[in-house]
């Protein structure tokens, strides 16, 4: 990609030049997973725990067809406040600069365009992955084809427990994307901690992730993402059968509604949020705070 069409902002620009850590940040959780306006905060909030942790962040957006690594407090605001703000998948991002369009990235367009720019750790919430539905459907999110052939750890809490989490770890074997627990030999599961479901691989500091992504290195190919599970610790997740009871609901009325595509994850992810008088929500920062941190530490024990 030409130094041009990727907006690397300065301190990302030197860190990177410099071999600092950076951590690179996904957009589509602050414009179409959190409510406002705490998304604003959450969004600052994220950038001050990397650089508490000794690391650069670098949120990625698509503002006016320019992709952005790295976001000044203005390019934060407008994804966090902005109602005309879209959410980009990877297959969005070319029809996006061409039109010169806004929006956020999702894990697939964050974790590649992160990988152009050279950052070799992201965090998130939790990837998309196979949606319950899927043999009706055919809906299973993008950004696991993406892993699929993008070299980039990402931390996470496991995939979206609104999904098929069996299909979508099947899907990841198929696709030869590595998962380690991190301090767990269970996938984590979002909103709980675990997804009763287990890893091969358990991992327990941050410079065993390094290790593995070294030897990734050492490997030479293909390229695919390294997944991290950090589980939300068990006296932060959602109340298990909260979650689960909610959650039945939250599908029945997807269907009933006929929501589909991209829409599909915000709704109940809203969902969840409402009718859990909050809960949701603060299972779901306390993830992501935990993932960022994380994130910070393995960049920098690279
Ligand atoms: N993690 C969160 N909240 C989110 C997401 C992840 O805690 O909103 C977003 C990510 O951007 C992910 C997207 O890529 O949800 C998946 O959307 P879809 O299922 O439409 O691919
Ligand atoms: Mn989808």
């Amino acid at each position: 990609m030409p130094e041009t069409t990727l907006m690397l902002s300065e301190e990302v620009r030197e860190a990177l030049d410099a071999r600092r850590p950076v951590v690179a940040l996904e957009s589509t959780i602050i414009a179409h997973g959190l409510p406002r306006p705490r998304n604003l905060a959450v969004a600052e909030e994220l950038e001050t725990l990397v650089r508490g942790a000794g690391a650069v962040p670098a949120t990625i957006a698509v503002l006016d067809g320019r992709p952005h690594v790295g976001l000044d407090k203005a390019g934060l605001e407008r994804i966090a406040t902005d109602p005309g703000m879209r959410k980009f998948g990877h297959r969005d991002l070319a029809p996006a600069l061409a039109a010169g369009a806004s929006g956020a990235t999702t894990v697939s367009a964050t974790a590649f365009l992160a990988a152009r720019a050279g950052i070799r750790v992201f965090a998130t919430g939790g990837l998309g992955g196979v949606h319950r539905e899927w043999t009706v459907t055919q809906d299973e999110s993008a950004d696991l084809r993406l892993l699929a052939r993008t070299g980039i750890t990402v931390v996470c809490a496991g995939v979206k427990s609104i999904l098929d989490v069996p299909a979508t770890l099947q899907r990841l074997e198929t696709l030869g994307v590595a998962v380690l627990g991190y301090g767990t030999g269970h996938f984590p599961g979002f909103y709980l901690s675990s997804s009763g479901l287990p890893v091969d691989w358990t991992v327990r500091t941050p410079e065993e992730v390094a290790d593995v992504m070294r030897a990734q290195d050492a490997l030479g190919g293909p390229e695919t993402a390294l997944i991290v599970g950090r589980p939300v610790a068990e006296d932060e997740q959602l109340n298990p059968d909260l979650h689960d009871r909610v959650l039945a609901e939250a599908l029945d009325e997807c269907r009933e509604r006929g929501i589909g595509g991209q829409a599909v994850t915000p709704f109940l992810l809203d969902f969840l949020m409402k009718r859990t008088g909050g809960a949701s929500l603060e299972a779901n920062l306390a993830a992501v705070r935990g993932n960022v941190r994380l994130a910070a530490r393995i960049a920098a024990a690279l």
